[in-house]
């Protein structure tokens, strides 16, 4: 019998990813999504159809989810559903911390109580964030899973209670409960606000002739920066490990946004200074400067190896947002 894993923020780049590689290997999969007033499942449309183990069910973090897992009773639970913009954050933080924390909160008391009722174990995945390590001074070879921490936005401060929440249900009440603690991400599936994104997307359209400048706020802050399908493919090891435990996964190189952005601009033989506008308002009251993992851990224990660099995440992302473009044609 297939297992069953329960994926919130599956509509997220993240979430469909982690989905193409959980159906690749015989799993049933469920995803929560929110109503929204515009379609928000363009990144699953291509591989969700109910009568081939995928499943959608309306829900939201902060509400409901007992129905669903009483419904389809699952083995797994992968939690990446999250207010995930660090900026807004700042201007949102009540919100954040409620679906960050509060909702997180609410659903590992769901699945501690569901796993006495429904009497099997639910694992279960938090979606932790080299946010966390904030202000914390960059050790040489990166941040690990020892590092201390010192988040310096309201989401890094959300995600950090639970992740400590995560730990607590683990080791309290004996669940299994593991964080990933993912470096920053992008992929040609990331979202538009992101900077990877609206950078990649800004240079293939002023290469297209449909734009003329992109506006930046800070270029000196220092990313970590892989490709969502690689850190996938490290969440499902972390759950599929015997045991629960937390693991960094990083690329073990950092880059400014500067030179991601002079980068993606070279890729179409532009120069990124000629197009930049700086702008303060997209500046944030405290920035974390400088991320850098060390993910010896996942490399050793789990055998987790990244397949795209720096370099091969900008091209993909560039040719990928060029088509896009061309078709669009505006
Ligand atoms: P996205 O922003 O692409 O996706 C977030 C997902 O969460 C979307 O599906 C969104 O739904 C959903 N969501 C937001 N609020 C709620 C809510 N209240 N109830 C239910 N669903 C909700 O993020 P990523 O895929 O990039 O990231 C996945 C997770 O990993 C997040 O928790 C993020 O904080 C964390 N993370 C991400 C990193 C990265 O660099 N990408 C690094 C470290 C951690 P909708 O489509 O309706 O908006
Ligand atoms: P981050 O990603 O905050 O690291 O959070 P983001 O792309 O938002 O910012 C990265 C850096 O770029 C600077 N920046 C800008 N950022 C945005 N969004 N828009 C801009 O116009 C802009 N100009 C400069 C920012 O100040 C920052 O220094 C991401 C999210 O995916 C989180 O969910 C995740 O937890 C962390 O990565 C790890």
């Amino acid at each position: 019998m297939s297992k069953v894993a329960l994926i919130t923020g599956i509509t997220g780049q993240d979430g469909s990813y982690l989905s193409e590689l959980l159906l690749a290997d015989g799993y049933e999969v469920h995803g929560i999504m929110r109503r929204a007033s515009t379609l928000t499942t363009e990144r699953i449309d291509h591989i969700f159809n109910p009568e081939d183990r995928t499943f959608i069910h309306y829900g939201d973090l902060t509400e409901g989810l007992d129905r669903i897992i009483y419904r389809i009773k699952p083995d797994i639970i992968f939690n990446l559903a999250a207010q995930s913009h660090v900026w807004v954050s700042f201007h949102q933080p009540v919100y954040t911390l409620m679906t960050n924390t509060v909702g997180v909160c609410s659903l590992l008391e769901t699945i501690k109580q569901a796993e006495q009722t429904l009497g099997k174990q639910i694992r279960y995945y938090q979606a932790s964030s080299s946010e966390m390590f904030g202000n914390t001074p960059t050790p040489e070879t990166g941040y690990t899973e020892d590092s201390v921490f010192s988040p310096c936005s309201p989401y890094g401060a959300a995600k950090l209670a639970s992740y400590w929440l995560t730990k607590t249900y683990r080791d309290g009440y004996n669940m299994f409960c593991s964080n990933g603690i993912l470096f920053n991400h992008s992929s040609e599936r990331r979202g538009y606000q992101f900077a990877s994104r609206k950078i990649t997307r800004a240079a293939a359209r002023i290469a297209l002739g449909f734009q003329d400048k992109i506006e930046l706020g800070n270029l000196e802050a220092m990313r970590d920066e892989g490709h969502s399908r690689d850190y996938m493919r490290g969440v499902k090891l972390i759950m599929e490990h015997d045991k629960a435990d937390d693991f960094v996964i990083a690329t073990g190189v950092t880059n400014s946004i500067r030179q991601f952005g002079e980068k993606a601009f070279s890729h179409f033989n532009l120069d990124f200074y000629k197009y930049l506008q700086q702008s303060e308002v997209l500046k944030r009251p405290k920035e974390v400067p400088r991320l850098l993992g060390d993910s010896t851990k996942m490399r050793t224990v789990l055998g987790w190896e990244p397949e795209y660099n720096f370099d091969t995440l900008i091209e993909a992302m560039c040719d990928n947002d060029y088509k896009i473009e061309k078709k669009l044609g505006v």
